[in-house]
């Protein structure tokens, strides 16, 4: 195996044994395979968009589960990727029966074998099919790009909101990163050209979740648990916390958030649930404790899994682009009512949680909050009781180095606001870090696509101070990532102008030194130091 998408790979350089994830070389293979067949069925369906033929949405869909389906520790299950395999040869085969001109189309459009042959091809198609080390970095920076706005357009597809010039662009993009006509320079401009896209997604799932729940509003969601049986919701997709949350009511089971979907407290539709009490432990790699003393069932929408323990394997089931072999998955597709029954039934057998913390953490500084309190925020600035912001969104990990972004936060200076979304924000939301004339120091904005929110909140600084470009605003890049979600926020957000942005704990593997060099020259991403270094060269102090 060779999977290098992630910041935790193995010795900076890719996982070639086994995933630090928990990925074995059998499950690496047949996503591998997967990502091949979806590149021919996207090649299929764009020659056909071609040729002014239309394409289901269901095709376009199926693209985005099986991308989402290869995310970090999103989906270890062998057996639910090999069938995703079969369902997307025989869609594609579906597909080319109607494409006329199949000329132009790559080998991948054509190819189809049977599950015997699946190992064999697998290992001919993975990263390293690519020889030339930058070529193959653009490509896999532009597929885990795609990757990250396949899952932003699943979840808005979700509740009702797909866009097909998005679905499209994707499709051609992921059919292009096969086209070897294509040059180092054109793939950098593909690159970016999927940073715009990223926005639109962010943009669309955006309006999805509002227009669905409401404007995120500031909230104090509580971290203690209480004693009614609970069932731990973790990842990213509100559509299935709404469905679990109705099919939950008045059965004396609570619900409770973990990890990325803390931020579901902060929009007014789910307020009304009183059984929908807190949230439950801290970012996802700390899950193996916090899943444990759970007690009751999990439901997983999304990455990030750990491997479970066999204490409470038997608790964990998942939904969506998620598996786990041996753990249950709840089907349920666009438009379709999932039954979480079983989930609840288990619940009701099960301990109430142990209290692991106690008191509250505020958030909800999405957009237009934020942008509710900006009389407050621009005089704080203008004042000069606000000198600095600070965006630290991402993600959080396991390595001990991000114990940097800890430190980092408590070094601030304390006219400094960390304006922050993702599972990032569980290195110092626990921190107290006070406020600036009623204004919290830290700004969680949501998950980690409510990235959004911040870019949006920058370009109204931007206009609000008469600015001419968003670079000249207060605000430094300080961005922890770990999986491909980051790295659409981070093309999106270099598509929106943003330079100097510092990227942790360690640089993407997957640039190889030219193409990090292109990344450095035009848009000064670098990568982090020690705090004290990074306070002086932030802060000068
Ligand atoms: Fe965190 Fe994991 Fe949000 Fe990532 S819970 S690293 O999926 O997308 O962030
Ligand atoms: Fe390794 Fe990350 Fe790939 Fe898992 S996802 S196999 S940890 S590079």
């Amino acid at each position: 195996m060779f999977c290098y998408q992630c910041q935790e790979t193995a010795g900076c350089k890719g996982c070639t044994i086994s995933g630090v994830c928990g990925k074995q070389p059998d499950v690496a293979a047949m996503q591998d395979l997967l990502i091949y067949v979806t590149k021919g069925l996207s090649a299929a369906a764009t020659q056909l968009r071609e040729e002014n033929s239309s394409v289901p949405a269901e095709t376009s869909r199926m693209i985005l589960t099986n991308l989402f389906t290869t995310i970090t520790n999103a989906n270890f299950d062998k057996e639910a990727i090999i069938s995703r395999i079969h369902e997307t040869l025989k869609r594609k085969e579906e597909l080319l029966s109607s494409v006329k001109n199949q000329d132009s189309l790559p080998e991948a459009a054509f190819w189809n074998g049977k599950e015997e042959t699946f190992e064999e091809k697998a290992s001919s198609v993975g990263v390293l099919s690519t020889e030339n080390e930058d070529i193959r970095s653009l490509r896999e920076l532009i597929t885990y790009g795609l990757k990250g706005l396949a899952a932003y357009a699943k979840h808005a597809a979700a509740l009702g909101k797909e866009n097909p010039e998005i679905n499209a662009f994707l499709e051609h993009t992921l059919a292009d990163v096969l086209n070897d006509s294509l040059s180092a320079d054109d793939l950098t401009a593909l690159a970016l050209k999927t940073g715009e896209y990223g926005v639109q997604v962010m943009a669309l799932l955006d309006e999805a979740n509002t227009q669905a729940y409401g404007n995120p509003e500031i909230t104090k969601v509580k971290i203690s648990a209480g004693n009614r049986p609970g069932i731990l919701i973790s990842g990213h997709d509100l559509r299935d916390l709404e469905m679990l949350l109705e099919q939950t009511k008045d059965t004396g089971v609570d619900v409770y958030t973990h990890s990325e979907m803390l931020p579901a407290h902060y929009y007014p539709a789910f307020k009304k649930y009183s059984h929908f009490v807190g949230n439950y432990g801290n970012a996802w790699w700390k899950q193996k404790e916090e899943f444990e003393s759970f007690h009751g069932p999990i439901l997983m929408t999304t990455n990030c899994i750990v491997p479970p323990k066999d204490s409470y394997k038997d608790r964990l089931y998942t939904t969506g682009a998620a598996g786990y072999p041996g753990c249950p998955h709840i089907p349920g597709g666009v438009g379709e009512t999932k039954d979480f029954s079983a989930i609840i039934e288990h619940a009701k057998h099960c301990q109430p949680p142990k209290s692991i913390e106690e008191g509250e953490i505020t958030g909800g500084f999405a957009h237009a909050q934020v942008l509710a309190l900006a009389d407050q925020i621009v005089e704080a600035v203008t004042s000069g009781a606000i000198k600095k912001f600070v965006v630290m969104a991402g993600c959080d990990g396991r390595a001990a180095s991000r114990n940097y972004y800890t430190d980092f936060a408590k070094a601030l200076p304390k006219d400094a606001v960390i304006l922050t979304a993702g599972c990032a924000k569980y290195k110092y939301n626990k921190l107290n870090l006070g406020d600036i004339n009623g204004i919290p120091r830290v700004l969680d904005a949501g998950q980690c696509n409510d990235s959004y929110s911040l870019a949006v909140i920058a370009l109204k600084l931007k206009e609000v101070f008469g600015l001419d470009d968003i670079n000249q605003l207060p605000i430094i890049y300080n961005i922890a990532w770990y999986e491909q979600k980051a790295v659409i926020v981070l093309l999106a957000l270099l598509s929106l102008g943003v330079k100097n942005i510092h990227l942790g704990p360690t640089l993407p593997a997957f640039l190889s030194p030219n193409v990090a060099s292109v990344l450095t020259e035009n848009f000064g991403i670098a990568g982090i130091g020690t705090v004290e270094d990074d306070m002086k060269l932030f802060f000068g102090e």
